[in-house]
């Protein structure tokens, strides 16, 4: 019995053993048919702590690894990444939802998903998809992808010198933490690295060798893998992680500059209006945020869905062009167009209501019908679509609404 293992089961419908023992195997499985592992993670700070768990474990127990770092999993990314040779292929806080993708794209070779996002169970035998939610875990509460990582690397190696990057990883949930991301955390006070200090009935976590709280170095990471997506950002914060040490400069110049060149668009937008047809307005960034990773185009219209100056009642959408380069991958084949469609908040109030239609569902039809792919939630989605379809998906949307 793991030592936390009362405080897990407190889930009536959690099986720990089942999950264990599927570690288990699949840490077997890895361990008898690897010797070149690719691990594929998020560009946020628990993707990034994920991978330099999951890379410090591989290496010291022999495997060799290569490690890319992906915004969003697109089908054309994912064949391009399967097209590497590697023996197996590790995502990590990314891939659960694109397990039929994955299975589709990745042929026979072994492929491990260690995520915690709303999973779609893995059918092929060469596919495991060890997403603690199968198990009846929540990912938005119990787990995150580096305590999914974390619990499987251990099967393979002691890695309790890198407990601490989990507790970080984790901070993405807010508040306490809770369940599996308990494991980590009690190791990483054994090893020294974190200490727990009480608030207002609320924990905290101290990182003693940054110096840092949890919830504020867990930015700083995501600032450097994301911010820095196309800077050798996401490189960096890993070695950050596996050296225990960061350049705050970067960070600093990093979040410096996203704020100036969101507020110089912004009031280009507010003083040239943003395009508005009849139930859709829209606004293209060009090449204005190149240099930061697409998730800025996200982060950048989610903000502008709060100003005075746009429509409350109409989807907004943002185009950015999407660089044919993914760093440390290569030239994907196209030219592609990143979109990101937000609902403000009246529309939001609608589309909750179930009397306006879902922002993911139109998204993801508008795309598909312009040959490009796209996914999301009911109020927030994004995609790829090719360049030069724009106005035809508007005018798709405008028709599906
Ligand atoms: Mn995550």
């Amino acid at each position: 019995m793991h030592p936390a293992s009362n405080t897990i089961h407190q889930g009536f419908n959690v099986d720990f053993m089942k999950y264990s023992e599927e570690l288990e195997r699949a840490s077997k499985l890895l361990r008898s048919s690897t010797s070149k592992v690719l691990v594929i993670h998020h560009d946020d700070a628990d993707g990034i702590c994920s991978a330099a768990i999951a890379l410090s474990a591989f290496e010291s127990s022999g495997i060799k690894t290569g490690r890319i770092c992906i915004e969003k999993l697109h089908p054309i990314i994912i064949s391009s990444l399967h097209s590497i040779d590697y023996d197996a292929y590790v995502y990590t806080d990314i891939g659960s939802g694109k397990t039929e993708l994955i299975e589709r794209l990745a042929d026979e070779k072994l492929v491990i998903i260690l995520d915690h996002h709303d999973p779609v169970t893995a059918n092929k035998p060469n596919v495991l998809n060890l997403n603690p939610e199968l198990y009846g875990f929540s990912g938005e509460r119990d787990v995150s992808g580096a305590t999914a990582t974390y619990l499987f690397v251990e099967k393979l190696a002691d890695i309790k010198h890198l407990a601490w990057a989990s507790v970080v990883g984790s901070a993405e949930l807010g508040g306490s933490l809770t369940s599996l991301n308990r494991i980590p955390l009690g190791h990483a006070v054994k090893v020294g690295d974190v200490e727990v200090r009480e608030s207002a009935g609320r924990e905290r976590y101290y990182v003693i060798p940054f110096r840092e709280s949890w919830d504020r170095l867990s930015t700083k990471l995501t600032i450097l893998g994301s911010v820095g997506y196309y800077a050798n950002g996401p490189k960096k914060a890993v070695e950050s992680c596996l050296k225990k040490s960061l350049n705050e400069d970067e960070v600093e110049r990093l979040e410096e500059y996203r704020k100036q060149v969101f507020s110089k668009v912004m009031s280009n937008l507010r003083k040239y209006g943003i395009n508005r047809g009849e139930k859709v307005q829209w606004f293209s960034v060009g090449d204005s945020f190149a240099g930061m990773g697409t998730k800025v185009l996200g982060t950048f219209t989610s903000i502008l869905a709060y100003r005075g100056f746009v429509d409350q009642k109409k989807y907004l959408v943002g185009f950015m062009n999407f660089p044919r380069i993914i760093p440390e991958l290569g030239e994907i084949e196209g030219e592609w167009t990143k979109v990101s469609v937000r609902a403000p908040k009246l529309l939001a109030n609608l589309i909750n209501k179930g009397m306006m239609p879902s922002v993911s569902k139109l998204v993801m039809e508008a795309t598909d019908y312009v040959e490009g792919y796209g996914d999301g939630h009911s109020t927030a989605a994004s995609g790829l679509i090719p360049k030069g379809t724009e106005y035809e998906f508007l005018k798709k949307l405008e028709d599906l609404i």
